[in-house]
């Protein structure tokens, strides 16, 4: 059917929670939040470190402002509105918890995951304009499972799969959709126990990066922020993914669900090395009738339509056409509207505050690729194209 201004679901958006916030001021490292300086302004914002590496980086070491729009409900909202967003799943933002120690992160991540629920079960009304008239939740979520601690110490696996039985549960299970995860060991043999849970319950893993690639490689060093966030984001995630593929684990766990940010990464452009690859390494023959002996069942372009879903946070029309291309008509349901926000606000500094309340281009270009470039503001607006970016197959 028609979609109107309205409709859509965010799939990747991040909210700072207020317990997140505080945890990053009290730390002296990356990631921490450095206080405005004493004597500026009542509105001078605090600064984020957030990604590994930023602090000796010249280009980036001060940080950059975190302002309202990380944490507020109410700027969350009106972010939603302007952009005809009916329903944000909202994710925390990286690196979790990955810094703590395991049994500080497990209780840490269960008090922000009651936190995090506690917001989305708020209600919140939908702008008149919106098209919906029935009550439509505003706030789905994603919650904390705190995963590198896992890898530190194994004996936390029975208290994460508590945790996940917890998240899949009433109360908290009407607004968590699934876990977000580092794009990081998705092929470690710990993972099993966390892949059987997710599957049993109907969890959502949401894959999502930080490290980048390659410690101290050319692909996160220099250039500010640019080489991280555009290849080192992008290839952590096609290497995580990749390695889940190749694991056997989806030929285990053949109900799994992923939802890989940043439409996947490099997957979808490289889909038929990984297949090629596979169908000459004797490791990994299949055939015909079934498994011949080899690790997998199927050709890793198979598991990426079965098991994957993407947003479609990659600006660039041609990077969504691959993805479709990959996926086929029965998939396109599969590729679903992303905005990153709070992250790629607009940079016209000078307009301030005013011109965040306007449709954000990094936002509104995400429109455009999945409805066709030259899509103008106006026309996301009357909802004039056909629903593409509605959550299809998720919710
Ligand atoms: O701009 C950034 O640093 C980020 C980030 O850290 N995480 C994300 O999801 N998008 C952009």
């Amino acid at each position: 059917g028609k979609a109107a201004f309205g409709n859509t679901i965010d799939v990747h958006t991040h909210l700072y929670l207020p317990g997140y916030m505080d945890l990053l001021r009290r730390r002296a490292e990356v990631p921490r939040i450095i206080p405005a300086p004493p004597g500026s302004a009542s509105d001078a914002p605090e600064r984020l470190l957030i990604l590994p590496g930023e602090d000796a980086d010249e280009s980036t070491s001060s940080g950059r402002p975190i302002g309202r729009e990380y944490w507020s409900v109410e700027k969350k909202l009106s972010f939603m509105d302007v952009h005809g967003i009916q329903t944000s799943v909202l994710s925390p933002a990286n690196p979790w918890l990955d810094f703590l120690p395991p049994l500080d992160a497990l209780r840490v991540a269960q008090d922000l995951n009651d936190e995090l629920h506690a917001i989305c079960s708020s209600s919140y009304p939908a702008p008149p304009s919106f098209p919906s008239s029935a009550p439509v939740p505003r706030f789905l979520c994603f919650g904390f499972l705190p995963l590198h601690p896992l890898f530190q110490s194994s004996q936390l696996l029975p208290a994460i799969v508590r945790e996940l039985e917890r998240l899949a549960t009433p109360p908290l299970s009407s607004t968590m959709r699934g876990v977000i995860l580092p794009a990081q060991h998705l092929d470690h043999p710990l993972m099993d126990g966390v892949y059987e849970a997710c599957q049993r319950l109907g969890l959502v893993l949401f894959i999502h990066p930080h490290y980048g690639v390659g410690k101290g490689s050319e692909v996160n060093g220099d250039y500010g922020h640019v080489l991280p966030l555009a290849l080192g984001f992008p290839f952590e995630t096609s290497v995580a993914a990749a390695r889940l593929l190749l694991s056997g684990y989806l030929d285990r766990y053949p109900d799994l669900r992923v939802l890989l940010a940043h439409s996947g990464g490099t997957l979808p452009f490289l889909a038929g090395r990984l297949d090629c690859c596979v169908a000459h390494d004797p490791a990994f023959v299949w055939g015909r009738g079934g498994r011949k002996g080899g690790k997998l069942k199927h050709s890793p372009s198979l598991y990426l339509r079965r098991n994957f879903f993407f947003d479609n946070v990659v600006y660039h029309q041609a990077g969504c056409q691959c993805l479709r291309a990959l996926l086929g008509e029965a998939g396109k349901d599969r590729v679903m509207w992303g905005s990153d926000h709070p992250f790629f606000p607009p940079v016209d500094a000078a307009e301030g505050e005013g011109s965040r309340q306007r449709p954000w281009p990094s936002a509104m270009k995400n429109y455009e690729i999945l409805w066709g470039e030259g899509t103008s503001t106006d026309e996301v607006k009357e909802g004039a194209k056909e629903e593409k970016w509605r959550e299809g197959v998720l919710w």
